[in-house]
């Protein structure tokens, strides 16, 4: 085939056109139809065998954590700051896991070096894990706590571990320091657990409070290979009708993972109980779980 013919179409138009385009309608006249057919069927096979296999791997959600979105980097012209503020913006990924109750999942909130900081810290001081006595009790319940734990601050902490995962809870809460109880690191062995309760203290169990539980942020310090959720049954405003057995693990369940962090409040905007933040922890299968758990009042410091 002669070039003239290939440059049929050479018009003014085409004058403009690059000779990358010319080349191109060259080769294409010089490899003929069926190669250039054969390699754009190619490509669209390529295409397609990649995009399915990109939603293979974002579908593999049973057992396996479910891709998340990666974020975009954005520049932030920042604020002028007043004199408690931060010169610098911060970036914490969360995910809403609920809002009935209102929970949400802080992914690799802590790192496993910082996890296994607080579980050494701890493990040498546990003791069986206390309850809150209720109006009229003058022991405590048997077998609704067992697990073991101890309380840390972070100013115990010289390494400014347990300083820098409390400012952490601040930025992600955005409560402040002032109204957090100290750290309650727990261990549950084998068949250990938690029933399920509430985290706030209602006086008409409890007695007149001079301050209230508003949010709870717990950091899972280890994985558990079964069994160890965090569970709320009333998830939704189910079960709530009365016949609920409160040893039972049932409704929404957050799996403990080494180093992720977990956010729910016990109190609605009004400060008033929410009754759906009942929780427990579910008993442990297989492992042990090590968590740590951080309450935060509506009050500041002393409680
Ligand atoms: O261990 C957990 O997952 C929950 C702990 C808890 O409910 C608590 O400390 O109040």
């Amino acid at each position: 085939m002669s070039t003239s013919r290939i440059f049929d179409d050479y018009t003014p138009k085409m004058k403009t056109k690059s000779r990358a385009y010319l080349y191109w309608n060259y080769s294409r006249a010089k490899l003929g139809f069926p190669a250039v057919f054969l390699f754009c069927f190619l490509f669209f096979i390529a295409g397609f065998l990649s995009s399915s296999l990109r939603s293979q791997s974002q579908k593999e959600v049973s057992g396996v954590r479910q891709r998340g979105r990666q974020l975009d980097s954005v520049e932030y012209d920042l604020m002028a700051h007043g004199k408690t503020g931060d010169d610098s913006i911060s970036i914490i990924p969360f995910q809403v896991i609920s809002w009935r109750p209102r929970a949400f999942y802080f992914p690799k909130f802590a790192t496993p070096e910082q996890c296994r900081h607080i579980i050494n810290m701890a493990r040498s001081n546990l003791e069986p894990s206390k309850l809150a006595l209720r109006k009229g009790e003058s022991e405590k319940p048997q077998n609704v706590r067992t697990s073991m734990g101890t309380f840390l601050s972070a100013s115990q902490d010289g390494t400014g571990v347990l300083d820098a995962i409390e400012e952490k809870i601040a930025r992600a809460t955005k409560l402040p320091r002032t109204h957090y109880e100290d750290f309650n690191v727990l261990r549950y062995e084998l068949g250990q657990k938690y029933d399920s309760h509430l985290d706030a203290f209602p006086p008409e169990h409890y007695g007149p409070q001079k301050s209230q539980r508003v949010a709870t942020f717990l950091v899972y310090l280890s994985d558990v290979e079964e069994g160890g959720e965090t569970a709320f049954p009333y998830e939704n405003g189910l079960s709530m009708d009365g016949s609920f057995d409160f040893k039972k693990c049932i409704g929404l369940k957050v799996k403990p993972r080494m180093g992720d962090g977990f956010l729910f409040y016990s109190l609605y905007p009004n400060n008033t109980i929410d009754p759906i933040s009942l929780h427990g922890s579910c008993p442990v299968i297989k492992g042990e779980k090590w968590v740590v758990t951080k309450w935060i009042r509506d009050q500041q410091s002393p409680f």
